[in-house]
């Protein structure tokens, strides 16, 4: 007989007796509905059917085999979750360094030591709260190679291309606001809408802090009254995806708090931390994928994935952070106690690389090996994780991403016959779109990592990969890159747009994320160049009445978009597209990557113990 896979409201790490009566008492209660319910692909690409990826060799392990967690430590506590509320709308005018201390602060600077123990003015606790924006500047690099007359002259152009990001932004929110208020997602050809994220709003929830960077202060201030009133209630949403919710409402949620210091904001991601907690309260370790808000009730999913399982860790910590409560932050960590248990025994996974399919209840491992759907902010979170947790020498995390960085270079990099350009895949050579967040990533971790010996060589291979993610728009008939390209076909044709499977787009974002972390790191003229490109390919293509939405081909510019299937513009289009096409040309932002961390939905987190490069 097959289990159900059940909710667990219990404390994490409860004796087996106890698992056994819960088992038994929630299957009896749920088990069957479980079994039927059938699994639904929520990752990145979320067009691309999970059974229609290459496999790989990597033979399957049961997660559930391997030893006791290693992860001890949980993160204490930063602040007490504050729900002093204003009663009248308030338009916001700026982050707010004088603020007065919050309640919570001063305990925990109590019990975790003086501010001289962590090096002075720039505590942990001080960068934590609201206004750190004021404090940080542009982010230090060994790679920057920029003279300050070029800074100069690339700052003026920047100056003006950020005003039409802008203006873009403008567009796309009048028509969400005209026609889909409150609604999850604006369908911006026909001005209809769509509620496939729960019916939370979701497309308000993932753009606070987008519209907070832009400037955009007063449909931040409607935003944030939709949030604080009853039209947002957690307890009215039904089936859910735990993934897709914590990175888009919960991080919303949070980088909004981090930005403003509206105390609405962390009250609300409390309720809705709250909501999700039973979806990781699992015997496996690892996340249930889709529950209900309403009442916890698990939908009874049978497979999970990499990405679903390792992407929710960056939140809940934070959450911990914000609210002072650790129990947000110990149940994520557990999936992290099991991946490293996984990874120490290198059973199913080869080296620093795991396969992306996940059987639940015992966490089988299977399937390929990805950096694209299903795979992708696994990796991401290794290394983002390791940083907002305090970036110790030694730590599990690091030494998994160490090791996945590793794999990935001697395994998966194949480099074209003609142009040489560089791509990654695992097997049939298709490279995803998704799979471009890459390049910033390895240029984040080499630049974290003072200390890893081939961090010019990681540096290196960031910046070829950018260009190639860059030629997959350039040389689009749209401008527009593929869903996924296929190289290596042809001896002097480096890709083509994957046809008839992949060759639309949906205005994804990790293209311009990558040029955004290297330029900042670099401050090369040329990622601004390629991100403006962008931003005019898509301007010039995915223009709707209402908003931005898919194009059905992107080797075809004499199609229309947002039409049918294609009339949809996802919610990360505002959250991160938008955010990154701007920050990129935004000479005075102060985003730096050295205090804080942003999620994989582009929502930024204050580093409690911000990266300091050595010299
Ligand atoms: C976003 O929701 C996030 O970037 C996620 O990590 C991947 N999928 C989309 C963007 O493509």
């Amino acid at each position: 007989m097959k289990k159900g896979h059940r909710r667990q409201g219990v404390a994490t790490r409860c004796c087996s007796a106890q698992r056994v009566v819960l088992a038994v008492a929630a299957f009896a209660s749920i088990g069957w509905l479980g079994y039927v319910a059938q699994w639904r692909p929520v990752t990145k690409a979320s067009r691309v059917s999970v059974e229609s990826l290459p496999r790989s060799t990597v033979s399957p392990v049961e997660l559930k085999e391997l030893e006791h967690p290693v992860f001890d430590k949980v993160p204490p506590p930063i602040l007490e979750a504050p729900h002093a509320e204003k009663s009248e709308a308030q338009v916001p005018q700026a982050a707010a360094p004088e603020r007065a201390p919050k309640a919570g602060r001063a305990a925990f600077l109590a019990q975790s030591g003086s501010d001289t123990d962590r090096g002075g003015a720039e505590t942990p606790a001080d960068l934590s709260a609201p206004g750190v924006l004021q404090a940080s500047g542009r982010t230090r690099s060994t790679w920057w190679r920029a003279s300050d007359d070029e800074v100069q002259k690339s700052d003026g152009v920047a100056r003006k291309r950020r005003e039409e990001v802008k203006a873009a932004m403008v567009h796309t929110w009048n028509g969400y606001k005209s026609r889909a208020w409150g609604r999850d997602e604006i369908k911006p050809g026909s001005g209809g809408y769509t509620e496939d994220w729960g019916g939370m709003g979701m497309t308000i929830l993932d753009s606070l802090d987008t519209l907070w960077l832009l400037g955009m202060r007063e449909e931040f201030a409607e935003a944030m009254e939709w949030v604080r009133s009853p039209k947002l209630d957690f307890s009215r949403v039904g089936s859910i995806s735990v993934f897709e919710t914590t990175i888009r409402a919960l991080g919303g949620l949070l980088g909004a708090h981090a930005l403003s210091g509206e105390d609405i904001f962390a009250s609300r991601a409390k309720e809705l931390g709250e909501r999700l907690l039973p979806a990781l309260q699992t015997s496996s370790g690892l996340a249930d994928p889709w529950i209900r808000l309403s009442d916890g009730r698990s939908e009874g999913k049978r497979k999970t994935s990499l990405a679903e399982a390792g992407t929710l860790q960056l939140e809940f910590h934070r959450l911990s952070e914000v609210t002072g409560d650790r129990r947000f932050a110990d149940s994520a960590a557990r999936a992290h106690d099991v991946f490293y248990q996984a990874f120490k025994k290198q059973k199913g996974v080869r080296g620093g690389l795991f396969p992306s399919d996940i059987a639940l209840p015992l966490g089988k491992l299977s399937g390929s090996v990805s950096f694209g759907a299903n795979g992708d902010s696994f990796y991401e979170y290794l290394l983002k994780c390791w940083l907002a947790q305090g970036h110790e020498p030694g730590s599990p995390l690091l030494e998994m991403y160490d090791a996945a960085v590793d794999s990935l270079q001697r395994e998966m990099i194949h480099t074209t016959p003609h142009d040489k350009l560089k791509y990654v895949a695992a097997d049939g050579h298709r490279m995803e779109h998704l799979a471009c967040f890459l390049p910033g990533l390895l240029a984040l971790g080499a630049h974290l990592r003072p200390r890893a010996p081939k961090r010019d060589q990681e540096f290196a291979l960031a910046e070829e990969l950018a260009r190639t993610c860059f030629e997959m728009y350039r040389r689009m008939p749209t401008g527009m890159a593929p869903e996924a390209a296929i190289f290596g076909k042809k001896r002097d044709v480096d890709f083509e747009a994957d046809k008839p499977w992949s060759m639309w787009t949906i205005l994804r974002p990790e293209a311009v994320e990558s040029f955004f972390i290297l330029h900042e790191l670099t401050g090369d003229a040329k990622y601004r160049d390629w991100g403006h490109e962008v931003f005019l390919a898509l301007d010039r293509t995915c223009r709707a009445p209402h908003g931005y939405g898919a194009h059905p081909d992107v080797t075809r510019p004499e199609l229309q978009c947002c039409k049918g299937n294609d009339d949809k513009e996802p919610s990360f289009f505002l959250a991160e597209t938008l955010k990154y096409l701007f920050l990129l040309q935004d000479p005075e932002h102060t985003l730096s990557l050295d205090t804080f961390v942003l999620n994989t939905e582009a929502h930024p987190f204050p580093l409690r113990t911000p990266f300091q490069v050595e010299v």
